[in-house]
Protein backbone atom coordinates (compact mmCIF):
# COMPACT_ATOMS: atom_id res chain seq x y z
CA UNK A 1 0.00 0.00 0.00
CA UNK A 2 2.54 2.38 0.59
CA UNK A 3 4.38 1.33 -2.23
CA UNK A 4 1.86 2.26 -4.20
CA UNK A 5 0.43 5.08 -2.80
CA UNK A 6 4.46 6.51 -3.29
CA UNK A 7 4.43 5.37 -6.93
CA UNK A 8 1.18 7.41 -7.56
CA UNK A 9 2.95 9.94 -5.45
CA UNK A 10 5.66 10.29 -7.98
CA UNK A 11 3.28 9.58 -10.93
CA UNK A 12 1.40 12.41 -9.71
CA UNK A 13 4.52 14.61 -9.23
CA UNK A 14 5.77 13.44 -12.63
CA UNK A 15 2.55 14.46 -14.65
CA UNK A 16 2.72 17.66 -12.68
CA UNK A 17 6.12 18.62 -13.77
CA UNK A 18 5.68 17.73 -17.36
CA UNK A 19 2.57 19.60 -17.57
CA UNK A 20 3.84 22.75 -15.54
CA UNK A 21 6.83 22.61 -18.26
CA UNK A 22 4.38 22.20 -21.12
CA UNK A 23 2.00 24.87 -19.21
CA UNK A 24 5.40 27.17 -18.88
CA UNK A 25 6.64 26.36 -22.70
CA UNK A 26 3.07 27.78 -23.44
CA UNK A 27 3.04 30.65 -21.40
CA UNK A 28 6.40 31.73 -22.89
CA UNK A 29 5.25 31.05 -26.63
CA UNK A 30 2.19 33.09 -26.07
CA UNK A 31 4.19 36.19 -24.41
CA UNK A 32 6.63 36.13 -27.07
CA UNK A 33 4.01 36.36 -29.82
CA UNK A 34 2.03 39.36 -27.62
CA UNK A 35 5.62 41.24 -27.88
CA UNK A 36 7.08 41.12 -30.65
CA UNK A 37 4.71 42.99 -33.09
CA UNK A 38 4.18 45.79 -33.69
CA UNK A 39 7.02 46.41 -35.62
CA UNK A 40 8.47 49.31 -34.58
CA UNK A 41 9.87 51.77 -37.76
CA UNK A 42 13.82 51.79 -37.98
CA UNK A 43 14.65 54.63 -40.19
CA UNK A 44 18.64 54.92 -41.73
CA UNK A 45 20.56 57.68 -44.43
CA UNK A 46 20.79 55.95 -47.58
CA UNK A 47 22.17 57.96 -50.82
CA UNK A 48 20.93 59.73 -53.09
CA UNK A 49 18.06 58.01 -55.10
CA UNK A 50 19.28 56.32 -58.54
CA UNK A 51 16.09 57.04 -59.90
CA UNK A 52 17.52 61.06 -59.06
CA UNK A 53 21.10 60.68 -59.97
CA UNK A 54 19.88 59.58 -63.09
CA UNK A 55 17.67 62.54 -63.65
CA UNK A 56 20.50 65.12 -62.87
CA UNK A 57 22.56 63.48 -66.15
CA UNK A 58 19.39 64.32 -68.68
CA UNK A 59 19.15 68.02 -66.67
CA UNK A 60 22.59 68.74 -67.95
CA UNK A 61 24.29 71.83 -65.82
CA UNK A 62 20.94 73.55 -64.21
CA UNK A 63 22.13 71.42 -61.39
CA UNK A 64 25.33 73.33 -61.25
CA UNK A 65 23.51 76.95 -61.10
CA UNK A 66 23.95 79.36 -58.89
CA UNK A 67 20.26 81.56 -59.40
CA UNK A 68 19.70 84.76 -57.76
CA UNK A 69 16.03 85.30 -56.37
CA UNK A 70 15.29 88.62 -56.13
CA UNK A 71 11.67 89.78 -54.34
CA UNK A 72 10.00 92.56 -56.59
CA UNK A 73 6.80 92.34 -54.45
CA UNK A 74 6.18 92.52 -51.20
CA UNK A 75 8.79 95.05 -50.71
CA UNK A 76 10.21 94.51 -47.79
CA UNK A 77 9.05 96.56 -44.98
CA UNK A 78 5.83 96.96 -47.37
CA UNK A 79 1.98 97.65 -46.26
CA UNK A 80 -0.53 95.45 -48.49
CA UNK A 81 -3.91 96.75 -48.18
CA UNK A 82 -6.06 93.73 -48.69
CA UNK A 83 -6.14 89.91 -48.14
CA UNK A 84 -4.55 89.22 -51.48
CA UNK A 85 -0.94 89.46 -51.41
CA UNK A 86 1.40 89.23 -54.82
CA UNK A 87 4.54 88.10 -55.01
CA UNK A 88 6.18 88.77 -57.56
CA UNK A 89 10.47 87.51 -58.16
CA UNK A 90 12.98 87.81 -60.39
CA UNK A 91 14.96 85.47 -61.39
CA UNK A 92 18.73 85.96 -62.48
CA UNK A 93 22.33 84.84 -62.18
CA UNK A 94 24.34 81.77 -63.36
CA UNK A 95 21.34 79.78 -64.20
CA UNK A 96 22.70 77.19 -66.53
CA UNK A 97 19.66 76.83 -67.88
CA UNK A 98 17.73 76.45 -64.75
CA UNK A 99 14.63 77.59 -65.12
CA UNK A 100 10.90 77.37 -63.35
CA UNK A 101 8.18 75.52 -65.59
CA UNK A 102 5.93 73.01 -64.61
CA UNK A 103 5.33 70.89 -67.50
CA UNK A 104 1.72 70.21 -68.17
CA UNK A 105 2.23 66.31 -69.00
CA UNK A 106 4.16 65.49 -65.86
CA UNK A 107 2.65 67.90 -63.09
CA UNK A 108 6.45 68.62 -62.28
CA UNK A 109 9.58 70.93 -62.88
CA UNK A 110 11.88 73.63 -61.33
CA UNK A 111 9.69 75.50 -59.16
CA UNK A 112 10.15 78.25 -56.50
CA UNK A 113 9.61 77.38 -52.43
CA UNK A 114 7.76 80.05 -51.40
CA UNK A 115 6.91 80.55 -47.42
CA UNK A 116 4.70 82.65 -45.73
CA UNK A 117 5.66 82.89 -42.30
CA UNK A 118 6.45 79.34 -40.88
CA UNK A 119 3.91 77.63 -42.97
CA UNK A 120 4.53 74.65 -45.08
CA UNK A 121 6.13 75.89 -48.35
CA UNK A 122 3.94 76.69 -51.77
CA UNK A 123 5.09 75.54 -55.29
CA UNK A 124 5.40 78.37 -57.60
CA UNK A 125 6.07 77.43 -60.87
CA UNK A 126 5.46 80.29 -63.48
CA UNK A 127 7.30 83.67 -62.83
CA UNK A 128 5.85 85.54 -65.84
CA UNK A 129 2.70 86.03 -63.29
CA UNK A 130 2.33 86.57 -59.97
CA UNK A 131 1.75 84.36 -57.31
CA UNK A 132 -1.22 85.34 -55.33
CA UNK A 133 -1.32 84.58 -51.38
CA UNK A 134 -5.03 85.00 -50.82
CA UNK A 135 -6.53 85.34 -46.94
CA UNK A 136 -3.90 86.53 -45.81
CA UNK A 137 -3.92 87.55 -41.72
CA UNK A 138 -3.73 91.17 -40.84
CA UNK A 139 -0.65 92.06 -39.03
CA UNK A 140 2.80 91.10 -39.78
CA UNK A 141 4.60 88.56 -41.58
CA UNK A 142 7.95 87.24 -43.58
CA UNK A 143 8.26 85.71 -46.81
CA UNK A 144 11.04 83.71 -47.57
CA UNK A 145 11.72 82.31 -51.06
CA UNK A 146 14.33 79.96 -52.54
CA UNK A 147 14.72 77.64 -56.11
CA UNK A 148 14.05 73.95 -55.82
CA UNK A 149 14.56 71.27 -58.00
CA UNK A 150 11.52 69.01 -59.54
CA UNK A 151 12.09 66.80 -56.75
CA UNK A 152 12.06 69.82 -54.24
CA UNK A 153 15.97 69.98 -53.30
CA UNK A 154 16.31 73.76 -53.02
CA UNK A 155 19.38 75.33 -54.45
CA UNK A 156 21.89 76.78 -51.66
CA UNK A 157 24.12 79.39 -53.01
CA UNK A 158 23.90 82.67 -51.24
CA UNK A 159 22.00 84.52 -53.16
CA UNK A 160 19.69 82.20 -53.77
CA UNK A 161 17.39 82.64 -50.67
CA UNK A 162 15.37 85.94 -49.72
CA UNK A 163 13.77 87.34 -47.08
CA UNK A 164 11.50 89.97 -46.57
CA UNK A 165 8.75 91.03 -43.89
CA UNK A 166 5.87 92.92 -44.73
CA UNK A 167 2.41 94.53 -43.07
CA UNK A 168 -0.94 93.22 -43.92
CA UNK A 169 -3.74 95.76 -43.14
CA UNK A 170 -7.50 94.63 -43.16
CA UNK A 171 -6.85 90.79 -43.97
CA UNK A 172 -7.37 87.70 -42.72
CA UNK A 173 -11.24 85.90 -42.49
CA UNK A 174 -13.55 88.87 -42.34
CA UNK A 175 -12.80 90.11 -45.57
CA UNK A 176 -11.89 86.53 -47.20
CA UNK A 177 -11.56 87.31 -51.12
CA UNK A 178 -14.03 86.41 -53.71
CA UNK A 179 -11.77 84.42 -55.44
CA UNK A 180 -12.62 80.99 -57.97
CA UNK A 181 -9.77 79.11 -56.48
CA UNK A 182 -10.03 77.97 -53.06
CA UNK A 183 -8.98 75.41 -50.57
CA UNK A 184 -6.37 73.09 -51.97
CA UNK A 185 -6.87 73.93 -56.06
CA UNK A 186 -4.05 75.94 -56.81
CA UNK A 187 -5.04 78.10 -59.82
CA UNK A 188 -4.13 76.65 -63.39
CA UNK A 189 -4.24 77.24 -66.50
CA UNK A 190 -4.58 74.05 -67.90
CA UNK A 191 -6.89 72.90 -65.31
CA UNK A 192 -9.30 76.10 -64.40
CA UNK A 193 -12.30 75.97 -66.29
CA UNK A 194 -12.79 79.31 -66.69
CA UNK A 195 -9.50 79.40 -68.45
CA UNK A 196 -9.92 78.75 -71.81
CA UNK A 197 -13.14 81.68 -71.70
CA UNK A 198 -11.16 83.92 -69.96
CA UNK A 199 -9.06 86.40 -71.61
CA UNK A 200 -6.33 86.50 -69.07
CA UNK A 201 -5.35 83.01 -67.66
CA UNK A 202 -5.83 82.06 -63.13
CA UNK A 203 -2.69 83.37 -61.77
CA UNK A 204 -0.91 80.55 -59.72
CA UNK A 205 -1.95 80.83 -55.78
CA UNK A 206 -3.28 79.64 -52.76
CA UNK A 207 -5.58 80.81 -49.80
CA UNK A 208 -3.21 81.15 -47.07
CA UNK A 209 -3.53 79.66 -42.99
CA UNK A 210 -4.01 82.29 -40.54
CA UNK A 211 -0.31 82.86 -39.52
CA UNK A 212 1.53 86.32 -38.94
CA UNK A 213 5.32 86.82 -38.60
CA UNK A 214 7.62 85.13 -36.07
CA UNK A 215 9.94 87.89 -34.02
CA UNK A 216 12.77 86.70 -36.15
CA UNK A 217 15.91 88.88 -36.34
CA UNK A 218 17.30 88.53 -40.51
CA UNK A 219 21.03 88.36 -38.93
CA UNK A 220 20.89 85.89 -37.13
CA UNK A 221 20.75 82.34 -37.56
CA UNK A 222 17.74 81.02 -39.07
CA UNK A 223 16.39 78.09 -40.07
CA UNK A 224 14.17 77.35 -42.99
CA UNK A 225 12.25 74.10 -42.69
CA UNK A 226 11.73 72.80 -46.55
CA UNK A 227 10.97 69.22 -46.95
CA UNK A 228 9.79 66.55 -46.07
CA UNK A 229 5.61 68.06 -46.37
CA UNK A 230 2.56 66.41 -47.59
CA UNK A 231 1.83 62.88 -48.77
CA UNK A 232 4.39 60.51 -50.01
CA UNK A 233 2.95 57.51 -51.98
CA UNK A 234 4.52 54.58 -53.51
CA UNK A 235 7.93 55.07 -55.18
CA UNK A 236 8.44 58.49 -53.23
CA UNK A 237 7.73 57.22 -49.91
CA UNK A 238 11.22 55.21 -49.97
CA UNK A 239 12.87 57.26 -49.54
CA UNK A 240 11.94 60.69 -48.08
CA UNK A 241 14.39 63.54 -48.32
CA UNK A 242 14.61 66.09 -45.74
CA UNK A 243 15.91 69.04 -46.90
CA UNK A 244 16.63 72.89 -45.01
CA UNK A 245 17.90 76.61 -45.87
CA UNK A 246 20.64 77.93 -43.47
CA UNK A 247 21.23 81.63 -43.46
CA UNK A 248 23.89 83.35 -41.07
CA UNK A 249 24.91 79.72 -39.33
CA UNK A 250 27.30 76.96 -40.50
CA UNK A 251 27.31 73.14 -39.82
CA UNK A 252 29.71 71.54 -37.74
CA UNK A 253 31.76 69.72 -40.92
CA UNK A 254 32.02 72.98 -42.91
CA UNK A 255 33.64 75.00 -39.70
CA UNK A 256 30.37 76.62 -37.65
CA UNK A 257 29.40 75.45 -34.30
CA UNK A 258 25.90 74.63 -35.52
CA UNK A 259 23.92 71.35 -35.52
CA UNK A 260 20.68 70.39 -37.22
CA UNK A 261 18.75 68.16 -35.48
CA UNK A 262 15.81 66.02 -36.71
CA UNK A 263 13.99 63.97 -34.86
CA UNK A 264 11.25 61.32 -36.50
CA UNK A 265 7.75 60.78 -34.12
CA UNK A 266 9.63 62.25 -31.00
CA UNK A 267 11.76 59.54 -31.35
CA UNK A 268 15.68 59.77 -31.14
CA UNK A 269 16.87 63.02 -32.19
CA UNK A 270 19.40 62.47 -34.37
CA UNK A 271 22.21 65.28 -36.46
CA UNK A 272 23.14 66.72 -39.67
CA UNK A 273 26.28 68.08 -39.47
CA UNK A 274 26.75 69.03 -43.58
CA UNK A 275 24.41 71.39 -45.44
CA UNK A 276 23.04 69.19 -47.50
CA UNK A 277 19.90 67.10 -48.16
CA UNK A 278 19.26 63.64 -46.49
CA UNK A 279 17.12 60.56 -47.71
CA UNK A 280 15.52 58.10 -45.02
CA UNK A 281 14.55 55.20 -45.67
CA UNK A 282 12.35 52.46 -43.58
CA UNK A 283 9.03 54.49 -43.38
CA UNK A 284 6.23 52.81 -42.16
CA UNK A 285 2.36 53.63 -43.70
CA UNK A 286 0.85 56.61 -41.77
CA UNK A 287 1.12 59.64 -40.22
CA UNK A 288 4.89 60.74 -38.79
CA UNK A 289 5.79 64.04 -37.77
CA UNK A 290 9.09 65.37 -38.52
CA UNK A 291 10.89 68.29 -36.65
CA UNK A 292 13.66 70.09 -37.49
CA UNK A 293 15.82 72.26 -35.28
CA UNK A 294 19.02 74.10 -35.48
CA UNK A 295 21.12 73.51 -32.06
CA UNK A 296 24.51 74.62 -31.04
CA UNK A 297 27.36 72.32 -30.01
CA UNK A 298 26.03 72.22 -26.92
CA UNK A 299 22.68 71.08 -28.49
CA UNK A 300 20.88 74.00 -27.11
CA UNK A 301 18.02 75.36 -29.32
CA UNK A 302 19.13 78.65 -30.86
CA UNK A 303 15.66 80.10 -31.23
CA UNK A 304 14.73 82.95 -33.97
CA UNK A 305 11.25 83.93 -33.34
CA UNK A 306 10.21 80.40 -33.41
CA UNK A 307 11.25 79.34 -36.78
CA UNK A 308 14.18 77.56 -36.02
CA UNK A 309 12.17 74.54 -34.66
CA UNK A 310 9.72 73.46 -36.93
CA UNK A 311 7.38 70.16 -36.95
CA UNK A 312 5.53 69.12 -39.59
CA UNK A 313 3.31 66.45 -40.20
CA UNK A 314 3.57 64.21 -43.38
CA UNK A 315 1.80 61.13 -44.90
CA UNK A 316 3.09 58.14 -46.13
CA UNK A 317 0.96 55.61 -48.12
CA UNK A 318 2.89 52.81 -48.72
CA UNK A 319 1.35 50.23 -51.27
CU1 LIG B 1 9.24 71.70 -54.08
Amino acid sequence: MRILTFALALCFASFCFTSCQSTNENAHTTATTTASPPVTQELSVVPRPQTIVDLMKQRGEQDEAKPTLKVLAPANNATINGATVEVKLDLSGDLKGYMPHKDPATGKGNHIHVILDNQPYEAYYELNQPFELRNVAEGKHTLRVFPSRPWHESFKNDSAFQLVTFTVKGGGDASKPTTTNKGETMASPSKSPAASASPTPAREGKDMAKSNAGEIDPAKPLLTYSRPKGEYAGADADPIMIDFWLKNAKLQSEGGDYRVRYTVDGGAPQFIDSWNPIWLAGWMSGKHTVKLELVDKNGQLVDNGGYNATTREINVVKK
